[in-house]
């Protein structure tokens, strides 16, 4: 992906135009729809298909992937942030219930 290829996804994503990618803009971008249109279902699916070990819960290099997916490259301190916000338990890693706690809270 070139530099402004990836500049036009991020402002393709960054839907309020605030140059970081917010949960919600995060989310809708994965599932292209609005947060409030998903089912649980989906957001189950969607969950288990990012969840590549089978593990249960997505960890940071999870995260990294699905992000990888969306053309979000490198974006560390990104990643971090959906991590930190997402992760109510404080171990590292984002359950299906945070997950859906995070989404919901979008
Ligand atoms: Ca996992
Ligand atoms: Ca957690």
């Amino acid at each position: 992906m070139s530099d402004k290829e990836f500049a036009e996804t991020f402002m393709e994503i960054d839907t309020d135009g605030s140059r970081t990618i917010s949960w919600d803009e995060f989310s809708s971008a994965l599932l292209k729809k609005s947060p409030k249109e998903v089912t649980r279902c989906e957001l189950e699916s969607l969950f288990k298909e990012k969840d590549t070990d089978g593990s249960g819960k997505l960890n940071k290099k999870e995260i990294k992937e699905m992000c990888n997916c969306l053309g979000i490259k490198g974006q560390d301190e990104t990643i971090d942030r959906i991590l930190n916000d997402s992760d109510k338990n404080g171990d590292g890693e984002v359950d299906f219930q945070e997950f859906l706690a995070a989404y919901k809270s979008a």
